[in-house]
């Protein structure tokens, strides 16, 4: 059939029925890179969109198109007359010209090419199956929006692995376990929302970047999710993703068949427990005959388990497999399975070996479509951790890599952390497997040991507010996205593609905000947990600020174990835990000497002195103090950084990362200040620096004159500065009040004061009485106590100052937050 006008119109009426069906709907994809501003260089393409079928795939791919080159043109029509972007699979354009020389395709892969004939022009977008047109098209958008010339285009791609999903850790109340963006977009009270405009939009963002499942919720307490009213909701999203060819999982309780089946077990190789897991499955199929499949935590963290029944994560995860076969459904079992309640005194302990012990022994005993998903680090998702062993100890079974989106440990996008440094090193991380070279891409993708199936699975914590919270921390999902479809792409040109698809295509901009996400992981890692010690957080409690013996004696098994004389694991097979044997032997030589160890491992495999010296000789105990100096540098730094964008970048999107970037640095400062103050205690080394320990140019609040304030102990005790501070317990307010000793001259002002929950807090600078500033406390910051989670720091101020002069706080209360104060700090303002 010749595409006529309606073909044209009706697609563009369709947008605009949407548009105005949801009025306000606040949630689009373009808020995140799906913007397609034009970039100030002609389009140099056709723009008018055929198809040659009608499948749905085809169709969402031809109006991403109209809608992009609409939007990238300024709004200016789009053209009428021969000169057209054609879009079909290879069958279709074979049937519309039997000496097309278009090459087979692979069922995801799609193939641009640009014809130039002597009067028309055409550009064919050519899929190995409907999807891949919608792949091709969204490539071609990325490329538009790029300012890059598809007027001569020839691209042909596919993606390097099969399984390219998304996890949220969503719970039917609408609430995300490790999401910081507000509630969810999926569910809400128990049931999944009317609206679901915002899914429709998120599975638009997943499929521009080649995502092709999306596993709808929390693999904790997951049983809800399997009653039939659920499952009739859940069919509603995967409905609203199906367009954009994202097929949904869900998350399964292995004790589903007890829990809401009302049977007496849920032992996996009982046959009435299978039996019920087939019924289950088909019942799933009615609904959603293109449902992805099941993802599984099992004896892990609480969550029930076949251990119960003295079974192995081979029988639970064949007999959901066995159920989903006939359906074409996957098991993605996940390897995070290790006991949490290990014996911290016991040298031979170590979390790190879980995964390995249980499942490497499993190998060939899983059924064809399960595929163990794994952490990429033994350990839990720290700011750095080796590669997990377990990729090179399953060779007769399908993997696939977890890694997180939702920075969990990586400052939950209050810090702006972008990952995919972290991820494309794992990635290319070679295991060495029977002495070949065998990365980790290759290892997932499957081609490593021809396995049918594998690939890579973010968790994502997507929610209302923003997609992600913070602005910066999309190119975490946009990077997820781009690796697993292309994991040689380098970080730091994905970073390229969405600073221009996102904020701007100007060179300055590209430049500093590529640098930006560049350096903020290793600036996060220098802040908070170098050398390997993983992220030293809270880790019973929020995950997010410092509190370096919460990882130690207890089961948990975070252990960095340090005490007066050094620190870190001894994981070696000579005289530690016996991790290292794991790896391969190239990989165990390299790990199982602390000289051949890389310095940013070193703690994670070797328990060493606090003089231990790195390979540039600097000792172990003034690396800490180097690094977290170093690394809070560089957060203020992006306060810079940022502000030479002023101007440049939508000023709304300006202000809100300043705002964030402020913050951050304020909290690099207490990272810093908690891991130092805490290594020179337990040490007793100083630093040769003479910074940890000393803040000369600090007015503590312990000191101070207090009028109703209350001296504190802060616990732990590291989290503030002198481990104490004030709180006030007077509705009324309180104030504290020191009297300047030092030099005339000008100084920038600091305070620093605890944002609790449960309240908003008043606070106001005074100098000899007059009032200069005031704020509120009321960030949304973890806890109710005072502590590194919320110690936050207001610096905007420069005052002059001379000998006598009186500076005081006043804090007045609100609700739970008692305007706690740690101190104020005057730094000399460079002239
Ligand atoms: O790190 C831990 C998280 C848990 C999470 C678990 C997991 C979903 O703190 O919140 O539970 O990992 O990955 O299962």
């Amino acid at each position: 059939m010749k595409p006529g006008i309606l073909q044209f119109i009706l697609p563009i009426l369709f947008i605009v029925a949407i548009a105005c069906a949801h009025p306000g709907a606040a949630q689009t994809a373009a808020q995140a890179w799906l913007r397609y501003r034009p970039t100030g260089k002609p389009l140099g393409v056709p723009t008018r969109v055929s198809t040659l079928g009608q499948s749905v795939l085809e169709q969402t791919a031809a109006i991403e198109l109209r809608r992009g080159l609409l939007s990238l043109s300024g709004g200016a029509p789009l053209e009428d007359g021969p000169n057209m972007i054609l879009l079909g699979t290879v069958q279709e354009m074979h049937t519309r010209d039997s000496k097309s020389t278009v090459p087979s395709l692979e069922p995801e892969e799609f193939f641009i090419s640009a014809l130039r004939g002597d009067l028309v022009r055409e550009i064919d977008i050519v899929g190995g199956s409907d999807r891949a047109i919608l792949y091709g098209a969204f490539a071609f958008l990325r490329n538009l929006a790029q300012g890059n010339d598809m007027s001569k285009a020839k691209l042909r791609e596919r993606p390097a692995m099969p399984v390219r999903w998304v996890d949220e850790w969503d719970n039917a109340d609408g609430s995300i376990e490790r999401g910081y963006a507000g509630h969810s977009i999926f569910f809400d009270a128990g049931h999944v929302r009317d609206d679901l405009a915002p899914v429709a939009e998120y599975a638009r963002l997943l499929a521009s970047i080649g995502i092709n499942g999306c596993n709808l919720n929390n693999v904790n307490g997951s049983s809800p999710f399997l009653t039939s009213e659920m499952l009739q909701g859940v069919a509603r999203i995967a409905e609203a993703m199906r367009p954009y060819g994202v097929r949904i999982g869900l998350s399964v309780d292995i004790a589903s068949p007890q829990k809401i089946g009302g049977l007496v077990t849920y032992d996996p190789v009982d046959p009435a427990v299978k039996a019920w897991w087939a019924t289950k499955v088909s019942e799933i199929y009615d609904l959603i005959p293109d449902f992805a499949g099941f993802t599984v935590k099992a004896d892990s963290e609480g969550q029930p388990g076949p251990a119960s029944f003295g079974r192995t994560p081979a029988d639970a995860a064949n007999t959901l497999a066995a159920a989903l076969a006939p359906h074409g459904g996957v098991v993605l079992y996940r390897a995070f399975v290790y006991n949490h309640h290990a014996d911290w005194r016991d040298p031979k302990a170590d979390r790190a070996r879980a995964a390995y012990d249980i499942f490497h022994p499993l190998d060939g005993k899983f059924a064809p479509n399960v595929i163990i998903q794994t952490k990429e680090g033994p350990i839990d998702f720290q700011v750095r951790e080796p590669v997990s062993p377990l990729f090179g100890g399953l060779s007769h079974t399908s993997q696939a890599m977890e890694v997180q989106i939702t920075q969990e440990y990586t400052g939950q996008q209050r810090h702006l952390v972008y990952l995919a440094p972290m991820w494309k090193q794992v990635l290319d991380f070679d295991m060495r497997v029977g002495g070949a070279t065998t990365p980790v891409q290759r290892i997932v993708a499957g081609t490593a040991f021809h396995r049918p199936l594998g690939g890579m699975v973010g968790v994502s914590g997507i929610g209302q507010q923003a997609w992600l919270g913070s602005p910066l921390a999309l190119a975490n999902l946009y990077a997820f996205g781009r690796l697993a479809w292309n994991p040689d792409l380098k970080p730091e040109q994905i970073a390229d593609e969405w600073t221009r698809q996102t904020i701007s295509n100007d060179p300055a901009v590209v430049r500093t905000v590529e640098e930006m996400l560049m350096q903020s992981w290793p600036a996060y890692e220098s802040y908070t947990g170098p050398l390997g010690l993983q992220t030293l957080t809270d880790i019973t409690g929020s995950h997010y600020g410092p509190n370096i013996e919460s990882s130690e004696n207890n089961g948990w098994g975070q252990w960095h174990r340090a005490d007066h004389e050094g620190v870190g694991m001894d994981r070696t097979v000579s005289s530690g835990t016996g991790y290292v044997s794991q790896y391969s032997p190239d990989v165990a030589r390299i790990y199982e000497s602390a000289a051949t160890t890389p310095d940013d491992l070193l703690l994670f495999f070797h328990h060493v002195p606090y003089t231990f010296e790195l390979h540039d000789g600097k000792t172990v105990i003034q690396y800490i103090y180097d690094s977290h100096y170093q690394g809070a540098a560089q957060a203020a730094q992006f306060v810079d950084d940022w502000e030479s964008l002023k101007g440049r970048i939508d000023p709304e999107l300006y202000a809100d990362m300043l705002g964030r970037l402020q913050y951050q640095a304020g909290h690099a400062i207490v990272w810093r200040d908690a891991v130092v103050q805490y290594f020179l205690k337990l040490s007793g080394i100083p630093d040769e620096r003479g910074r940890a320990g000393h803040y000369p140019n600090r007015l503590e609040a312990e000191d101070a004159r207090l009028t109703g304030y209350k001296v504190i102990d802060v616990t732990p005790w590291e989290d503030a500065s002198g481990g104490k501070a004030a709180m006030c317990p007077v509705a009324s307010g309180c104030t504290a009040d020191w009297t300047w000793k030092g030099a005339t001259g000008s100084f920038r002002l600091a305070v620093q004061y605890f944002d609790l929950q449960g309240g908003d807090a008043r606070f106001t600078f005074s100098l000899n009485g007059h009032a200069l500033i005031g704020w509120t406390a009321n960030a949304t910051l973890p806890s109710k106590f005072p502590h590194g989670d919320n110690s936050t720091r207001f610096a905007v101020l420069t005052v002059n100052l001379k000998p006598g002069d009186v500076l005081s706080i006043a804090g007045l209360p609100d609700g739970a937050d008692p305007a706690a104060l740690d101190y104020i700090e005057l730094l000399p303002a460079t002239p």
